[in-house]
């Protein structure tokens, strides 16, 4: 019986530190590795499951450190998992609602290695166990935040020639906003006529900088703006969104369900970032994306760097949504010096494309795992 097979029997949980290509900068934080936790979940009938937390430089683009995760999934979460069955996934939700507020982060990590379990015991994709995929592939967009625009343009070429990624979000908010400004304008310049660039802000401006700003961005021509304003302030990113002639994306505003209702119904923002590691898992992601979608609020794939472990998690759930109109940002495994994955995600025609196979359709490498485990 498939809810006695699935019984998890043990979770183990690893700190990773998995060094980038490059320091990766943001308003609040510049990185130069990626934190993990990597759970293992093993189930009675011996299938293992992979999942993944991700974060970016500590507790800092959010509350959820790599150390509050792992003790936060080994004394509250795990234990409330052990001997229940991975494939009932809306119970171990709800389990793990009880068990902890908010952690959204850990609790995706460990919701992802259920389905993967689970998809691996029954022999099918995930994204079967989310009600199906309605795409294969999705338009991929790679992240310039080294805050050099010389690297920067080299990068973006480097990516355009290798057919990965033709599509760019640039992070601002590190430097003061006319700096940034003139950056942005030496890559556009650079970069093929028409070539779509992203700003992503990372909540570092304040409503009036935006109005100052706002019309040397629009002539730009950036094709949306990512969370300007701190994420708690809805109603200044509802009045800043009304003004704006370029679309607004909210990301740390938008965690809950709860949050996307009060965000799309003010008018926060006409476009939504959906991450696993804000939403808690894939059932979490969808009910967010159906809000944003009733709201008439466009979607748009969402990363935080993460391996292919986590970007395959997040691959399945967007291949399941009616629309996912903004493609996706998961570069996170060209990124990394190396990926956490044998068979990681495959990139082509400036497309990342869905992995084949049962569970998430990637395997991690144990020994990359063990290589990149904080020791202590
Ligand atoms: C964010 O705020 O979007 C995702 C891509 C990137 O460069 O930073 C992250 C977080
Ligand atoms: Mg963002």
């Amino acid at each position: 019986h498939l809810e006695e097979a699935t019984r998890v029997r043990a979770v183990t949980s690893w700190i990773i530190e998995a060094p980038t290509r490059r320091k990766h900068k943001l308003s609040n934080t510049s990185i130069s590795y990626q934190g993990y936790v990597f759970v293992r979940v093993t189930l009675e009938n011996g299938v293992e499951g992979f999942g993944e937390a991700s974060t970016l430089g500590g507790p800092r683009w959010a509350e959820e450190s790599v150390e509050a995760i792992k003790a936060n999934i080994d004394t509250y979460l795990a234990p409330v998992l052990i001997g229940k069955p991975a494939c009932l996934l809306e119970a171990a939700a709800g389990e793990m609602a009880k068990a902890a507020k908010r952690n959204n982060a850990a609790k995706s990590a460990l919701d992802m290695a259920l389905l993967n379990a689970t998809g691996k015991t029954l022999g099918v994709s995930a994204h079967v166990l989310l009600g199906g995929a309605r795409r294969r592939s999705f338009s991929a967009i790679w992240a310039l935040a080294s805050g050099d625009a010389g690297q920067e343009v080299e990068e973006a070429q480097g990516m355009i020639e290798k057919g990965w990624f033709n599509r760019f979000k640039i992070k601002l908010g590190f430097a003061d906003p006319a700096t940034d400004l003139d950056r942005l304008a030496a890559l556009q310049k650079a970069l093929p006529l028409g070539t779509d660039i992203i700003a992503d802000v990372n909540q570092g401006w304040s409503e009036a900088d935006f109005i100052r700003f706002i019309p040397r961005l629009a002539d730009l021509g950036v094709s949306l703006i990512e969370q300007p304003l701190p994420g708690g302030q809805m109603a200044a990113m509802a009045r800043i969104a009304a003004r704006s002639p370029v679309p607004i994306m909210m990301d740390e505003g938008v965690f809950t369900t709860e949050e996307a209702l009060d965000g799309c119904s003010r008018g926060a923002g006409s476009v939504l970032s959906l991450k696993l590691c804000k939403h808690g898992g894939v059932h979490q992601l969808k009910q967010v994306a159906a809000v944003a979608q009733a709201a008439g609020v466009q979607l748009y794939g969402g990363c935080l760097l993460e391996s292919s472990v986590g970007a395959a998690a997040h691959l399945h759930a967007f291949a399941t949504l009616p629309d996912l109109h903004w493609g996706t940002e998961h570069f996170g495994p060209k990124i990394l010096i190396e990926d956490l994955c044998r068979n990681g995600l495959k990139y082509e025609n400036f497309e990342v494309h869905l992995p084949d196979g049962p569970g998430l359709g990637v395997t991690p490498d144990l020994d990359l795992i063990e290589k990149y485990a904080r020791k202590d």
